[in-house]
């Protein structure tokens, strides 16, 4: 665990050093605070600092008031050092946000015991942090393919749509439903369909470029929006990529299934459609692919009828 010493007080700091070294701990030094200050802005910065409170330039209380000014940050748990050792300077360092505090001079056990407080907070709210993490994206995620899920790809695409607004370009949105996907199931059982959809997600995963988002709506059926789609062309393009590499997948086994994707796709032109209206509008283009026949793309919207199969 890194530790940050902020001491100006060379034989204290070098103690310090010496000590939490000796205890396993990695150590960065500042001799002042406002060094202290800009190790703590860093990338990565020790997420424990021992504060001396006073120092030259800005000292250890007004360290720690800017910490806790910050948002959006990792927690810092500050242990104060002072030799102060009136009521009212603790009261203000604590006030400041400061965690715990020693008064100097300490011994080494006193300080020991202090560092592991302060780990054992931190540890706790790291747990904390990984079980909301997880939670996030579980309702953010489909468990069986890792895809965002349908409530997260309708935010992303409120999100896009604003964005493609203020940008002046336009959103392509692909529904991907595949064919007879009932029958994979009967044929070959649940686990064999479940594989299936493992690997087509996977697919298109890797079919798309940095701006582009891909989400399980649901049973068979994908959805994936495409940031800054020049041209209806462009769009239909990027859905018959996925139609006919869906269509090549091979997923093993002796009597291996082959599966065939369905496909509606529609541009979304600035201030033209609302995020409602660009979905209904690729789902009847989807319904109009499967109605003609499946295994096939269709463009939707009012200008562009594009078929490809
Ligand atoms: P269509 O070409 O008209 O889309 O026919 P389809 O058979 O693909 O569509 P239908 O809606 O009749 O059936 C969808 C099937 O998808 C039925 C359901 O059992 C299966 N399914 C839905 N979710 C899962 C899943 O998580 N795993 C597996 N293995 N099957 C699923
Ligand atoms: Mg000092
Ligand atoms: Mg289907
Ligand atoms: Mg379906």
């Amino acid at each position: 665990m890194r530790v940050l010493i902020a001491e100006d007080e060379p034989v204290s700091r070098h103690m310090l050093e010496a000590f939490l070294t000796k205890w396993g701990y990695e150590v960065v030094v500042a001799g002042d605070g406002r060094e202290a200050w800009q190790v703590l802005q860093q990338d990565d910065a020790p997420k424990l600092a021992i504060l001396d409170w006073m120092m030259p330039g800005m000292e250890g209380v007004q360290v720690c008031q800017r910490l806790r000014e910050r948002a959006d940050h990792p927690y810092v748990y500050v242990l104060m050092l002072t030799s102060r050792d009136r009521k009212q300077d603790l009261v203000e360092g604590i006030e400041a946000g400061a965690d715990d505090y020693l008064i100097k001079p300490f011994d080494a056990h006193e300080l020991m015991a202090h560092l592991h407080a302060g780990k054992r907070i931190l540890d706790v709210q790291q747990e904390l942090i990984s079980a909301r993490d997880a939670l996030r994206v579980q309702a953010t995620h489909d468990p069986l393919t890792g895809l965002w899920n349908h409530a997260a790809i309708f935010d992303i695409l409120r999100r896009e749509l604003e964005r493609a607004q203020r940008q002046r370009t336009s959103l392509g949105v692909v529904m991907a439903d595949l064919d007879h996907f009932k029958q994979i199931n009967d044929t070959f059982g649940h686990d064999t369909g479940d594989h299936v959809l493992i690997q087509v997600a996977a697919f298109l995963q890797e079919s798309l470029s940095g701006s582009a988002f891909c989400a399980r709506l649901g049973g068979e059926e994908f959805c994936v929006l495409v940031s800054d789609v020049a041209s209806d062309d462009e769009l239909l393009l990027f859905a018959e990529r996925v139609r006919r590499g869906v269509r090549e997948l091979r997923f093993g086994g002796r009597d291996q299934p082959r599966v065939t994707v369905s496909i509606g796709a529609a541009r979304r032109l600035a201030h033209e459609l609302t995020a409602r209206e660009a979905i209904v509008r690729a789902d009847q283009a989807l319904y109009c692919a499967k109605r003609d026949g499946r295994d096939r793309t269709q463009l939707g919207g009012p200008e562009a009828m594009a078929v490809a199969s």
